[in-house]
């Protein structure tokens, strides 16, 4: 039972992070941006040279960052918000976020798990479908008017029952696989450890499960833990006939071994929605007719965004409320 003193804490603390402000760090969805300034009179970082004056004047009174994987809180961002409690991210990934420096400061940071799985998985057989059968290819064709003088577009590949590897069979990577069961594709997988009771095949490394794939579908949290996990080695174990699915991040593939392998003929194709320096993608990938390109829309629905949107005020409120998080991140 809290004694008097603790409930006298508890209450203090909670006045304090209410009467702390809220921070809106890097660009998000105008309508979460809009929400923030308006109901909870959040603060926005700029992004120029105007960024010290700014941290300097409000830094100590922030207790609460909302940010998104694209642009994250970084340790000398942490340092410079001494009051901050918590960092709430919109996305499932936090790679941007410096969460040891936040564990070591006590800083809570929380994510948007679940709400984002179907429209993420849905998109990586979308991306799994048109690079195999050549849709954004054939589309271009006919676009282009080339129909009636060049006759049929090349044949392209099937898509059911090939074999499919999956980096990373968490939330995302199963859903991924429960679609493709429909495809009757065989699959197997690689993570950090094997799932006890996985109806699927482990593989104990990227570079195994690679060798034994058609299409090779990465699913992987970003960070430090998986930065080039498809390396060389892996991509060429994929070979000739293989085809790479990227709906992750881009950090985790060595993007430029991407490249001149596709150049030499040494992959299939590939279907990325993230790319090593987004927004930025390789002039040698725009001019590839192999190569599926999309812009990291991968949770990018109405329905999908909304409720991320939903999920991450859920947490900011909590947060406010008694200092704690509804989806917080385990690292
Ligand atoms: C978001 C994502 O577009 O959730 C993620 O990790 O990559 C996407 O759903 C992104 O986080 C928003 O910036």
């Amino acid at each position: 039972m809290a004694t008097a003193g603790t409930q006298e804490k508890s209450v203090l603390q909670q006045d304090s992070r209410r009467s702390g402000r809220v921070l809106r760090v890097g660009p998000l969805k105008p309508s979460l941006s809009e929400t923030l300034i308006a109901d909870y009179d959040a603060l926005v970082l700029p992004d120029g040279d105007d960024r010290d004056e700014f941290l300097t004047a409000h830094g100590s009174s922030i207790t609460a960052v909302v940010t998104s994987g694209r642009t994250g809180v970084d340790a000398a961002l942490m340092d410079r918000l001494p009051q901050l409690g918590a960092v709430v991210n919109f996305g499932v990934g936090y790679d941007t976020t410096d969460v040891e420096a936040a564990a070591e400061r006590g800083i809570a940071v929380s994510n948007t798990p679940d709400v984002l799985t179907d429209c993420v998985a849905d998109l990586a057989v979308g991306l799994v479908i048109d690079t195999l059968r050549g849709l954004s290819s054939a589309e271009r064709f006919v676009r282009a008017g080339r129909w009636p003088d060049e006759g049929n577009s090349p044949l392209t590949h099937q898509v059911t029952g090939r074999r499919v590897g999956i980096i990373g069979l968490g939330r995302i990577g199963s859903a991924i696989a429960d679609r493709l069961n429909g495809f009757r594709c065989p699959i197997s997988y690689h993570n950090r450890n094997e799932i006890d009771g996985s109806p699927y095949t482990y593989a104990a490394s990227p570079e195994a499960l690679a060798g034994s794939v058609d299409v090779l579908i990465i699913a992987a949290s970003g960070g430090s833990g998986t930065a080039h996990l498809v390396d060389r080695a892996v991509l060429e174990a994929l070979g000739p006939q293989g085809y790479l699915i990227n709906v992750a991040r881009g950090s985790v593939v060595d993007e430029e071994v991407l490249i001149e392998l596709l150049a030499a003929g040494k992959l299939a194709g590939a279907g990325l929605d993230v790319f090593a320096h987004e927004p930025n993608v390789p002039e040698a990938l725009i001019a590839m007719d192999n190569v599926v390109l999309l812009p990291h829309v991968g949770s990018g629905t109405v329905e999908t965004r909304a409720a991320m949107q939903a999920l991450t005020l859920e947490n900011l409120d909590r947060f406010l409320a008694d200092g704690t998080l509804v989806t917080p991140v385990t690292r």
